[in-house]
């Protein structure tokens, strides 16, 4: 249960975009709403969700919006924790949010310039606000649990792609044949909920039995002549001059992120890195179907890949969602 009465509840956000994709940032949490990231992500999962609804779906919200809550650090060293979460509920971890987060913090004057500890579901990441506002985020370690796994995909044929995680569990495919453009949205986010439909079918999990709740389609740019000769070898479909890839990410409620998606591009660097084809601080630039970009570079720690990711965010709202328990599309649960 929501510790609210009857009187209309202001939650205090501001809303950024990441090279494109949205973050509405929970500033001032609420009371109740404590203790470390996981056990936050537990309650929005139960009691809390009609709050995850109230801030992401319609009226207040959309499909494609991801929200993030702010909580006090609670481990020593850390600057402070996050929980994400969209349409369907929470997610791992979120690197577009993560920037947007610490854009937003900063601009409301609660962070500096300089790197900054913050504790997530899925382990600690650190981000660094440079002085020309980009944000960078060192991210968990990232990895390919399966190689080159075929899928049958009805009405399509066979595609394969690689299992890995970047902070969430991603099915990355390369072998889709779609030409990727922000013009073509809709046929790609049919034929991503398709994919995810056939190897759920065939009962395809990440570690632990997790769902791979993100499908990524990407085009590579035809490497070792320069970066001005880029259109995939394979299919001629463009990418964008300077970008080493263009991509196209479905998320868990079936929205396309807007930007490169941090994790995706995390877990697209492990791939990298298993292909033999990325080393150790070189740079590797994504674009989003927008066009939008993040340049990722990694580092080896042990046999850690450790991925970190760059991009900018801007403030586009700032101020305070009402719920009123009496609206009728006050969410059901908030009563
Ligand atoms: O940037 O990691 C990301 C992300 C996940 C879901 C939407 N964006």
């Amino acid at each position: 249960m929501l510790p609210f009465t009857d009187a209309p509840v202001r939650l205090r956000c501001v809303d950024s975009h990441t090279e494109g994709e949205p973050t509405r940032t929970l500033v001032d949490g609420l009371p109740g709403l404590v203790g470390d990231p996981c056990a936050v992500r537990a309650a929005l999962d139960d009691a809390w969700a009609p709050l995850v609804r109230a801030l992401m779906l319609e009226p207040r919200g959309y499909a494609w919006l991801v929200g993030a809550v702010v909580l006090p650090p609670t481990v020593p060293g850390a600057s402070f924790g996050v929980v994400f979460f969209n349409n369907v509920g929470t997610l791992g971890m979120c690197g577009h949010g993560t920037i947007g987060v610490v854009r937003t913090l900063s601009a409301l004057g609660r962070l500096a310039a300089g790197e900054h500890a913050i504790e997530t579901p899925v382990g600690q990441v650190v981000a660094r606000l440079h002085a020309d506002g980009r944000v960078s985020v060192r991210n968990v370690p990232s990895r390919v649990a399966l190689r080159g796994v075929a899928v049958d995909v009805p009405g399509h044929g066979t595609v394969h792609g690689d299992v890995a995680w970047g902070g969430n569990w991603f099915f990355m495919c390369h072998d889709h044949g779609m030409p990727i453009a922000a013009d073509r949205v809709h046929e790609l986010t049919d034929f991503c909920m398709r994919v995810r439909a056939a190897y759920d079918a065939a009962g395809l999990r990440g570690d632990d039995g997790a769902p791979i709740d993100h499908v990524e389609l990407s085009i590579d740019a035809h490497r070792g002549e320069g970066r001005s000769a880029h259109a995939c070898p394979a299919s001629g479909h463009p990418v964008g001059p300077g970008a080493d890839s263009r991509n196209f990410v479905l998320c868990p409620g079936a929205q396309w992120d807007r930007s490169p998606c941090g994790t995706s591009t995390s877990a697209r660097v492990a791939c990298l890195v298993a292909d033999g084809r990325l080393e150790p601080g070189a740079r590797w630039v994504q674009e989003s179907a927008l066009g939008t970009r993040f340049e990722a570079t990694y580092e080896l720690v042990g046999a850690d890949i450790v991925p970190t990711i760059t991009g900018s965010a801007h403030v586009t709202f700032d101020g305070w969602i009402v719920v009123d328990p009496s609206d009728p599309l006050a969410h059901p649960g908030w009563r």
